[in-house]
């Protein structure tokens, strides 16, 4: 009889990251849509993405919602919803205008950034906001006081900012930003303005900075990293720097695991898996299956942090939504 040599144990192992995936931001504003759904019925109309992913985007209009880029398309007297990523105060003016009833899901961080802006303003400050050009966060933060907010888009374009008084400078910051590549950006921004001060507290929000933590550990030791998110998603398109930056081999953005390249896996004994902040689970464990199907079986958790914060729905959906318990209770 000859004896069958034992099949060597696999060396394929997936790296998967925690915390990834939903924030408090993400979950209250996809959670606002579909409780305004069963509310008031379809259609609602919400201003711009809910939050940058397809997914979560594509489900929601399936369920009856109607995306626009301008309040301008929303027929009057409907209802309308404002994304995670807030707007300026003109957009609420437009839309009182055309007597539209608004809902207002922008994250209760990004609107910590407006009252800083605006505070700042009023103080007369010159106000460097860091973040990228033409991402909606940007333009409804610049948008509360566009005579007194610069932006600074990365490092680079520190030699491009102008102030009136050096000595009455702050900078404030999108959200969802490279935490290494702002503080670079900071450190030139001082360099030039050396009075320049800081936000009272971080801006970049939690949720970005863990996601970010967690990749950079994984990171060295990944041959590949796999991030799950919509090319338009700014913290999701971090990640994979961030991967890459930590001494990832390589690292790519997917929306879906069907859009894994076979190609990547060739050499690739450990896989690193995360997601950014609009992305819902299910979306990873199709990746993870994905892994499977190929001997990518054994999943170790890389955790960078605990999350437990929450936040309450929109105002005005709490009070319609308590009005009609209130109303259901009486009938009783
Ligand atoms: O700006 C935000 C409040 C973050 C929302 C969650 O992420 P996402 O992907 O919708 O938006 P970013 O492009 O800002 O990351
Ligand atoms: Fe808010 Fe941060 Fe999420 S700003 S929406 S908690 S990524």
């Amino acid at each position: 009889m000859t004896a069958t040599p034992a099949s060597p144990s696999s060396d394929k192992r997936v790296l998967l990251a925690a915390p990834r995936g939903y924030c408090a931001g993400v979950d209250r504003a996809v959670i606002a849509v579909e409780k305004a759904l069963e509310q008031y019925g379809s259609p609602i109309y919400v201003r711009h993405e809910i939050v940058h992913n397809k997914y979560v985007v594509q489900t929601l209009e399936k369920k009856g919602a109607i995306f626009v880029d301008e309040t301008a398309e929303v027929p009057e007297g409907s209802i309308v919803m404002f994304s995670a990523h807030g707007v300026a105060p003109t957009v609420h003016q437009e839309a009182a205008e055309r007597r539209l009833a608004t809902i207002d899901a922008t994250c209760p961080l990004v609107t910590k950034v407006h009252k800083e802006a605006v505070r700042f303003a009023n103080e007369d400050y010159d106000i460097l906001l860091i973040g990228h050009e033409g991402h909606e966060e940007v333009i409804g933060t610049s948008g509360e006081a566009p005579d007194h907010i610069t932006l600074v888009d990365g490092p680079d374009d520190v030699e491009n900012v102008t102030v009136r008084d050096d000595s009455k400078v702050v900078w404030l910051s999108q959200t969802t930003l490279s935490v290494d590549e702002t503080m670079e950006t900071v450190d030139k921004l001082k360099e030039k303005f050396p009075k320049l001060i800081s936000p009272p507290s971080d801006d970049i929000c939690y949720a970005t900075q863990n996601r970010q933590t967690a990749v950079k550990q994984m990171g060295a030791e990944a041959d590949l990293v796999v991030v799950v998110g919509s090319k338009n998603s700014s913290n999701s398109v971090r990640l994979v720097e961030v991967a890459l930056g930590a001494g990832a081999k390589d690292a790519h953005l997917v929306d879906f695991a069907d859009e894994i390249d076979e190609a990547w896996l060739e050499g690739v004994s450990t896989v690193g898996v995360t997601s950014g902040a609009s992305v819902p689970e299910v979306l990873v464990e199709g990746v993870l299956e994905w892994l499977a199907q190929r001997g990518f079986e054994d999943v170790e958790i890389v955790k960078a942090a605990e999350e437990s914060i929450t936040f309450s729905l929109p105002k005005e959906l709490r009070r319609d939504l308590r009005a009609e318990a209130a109303a259901l209770g009486e009938n009783r």
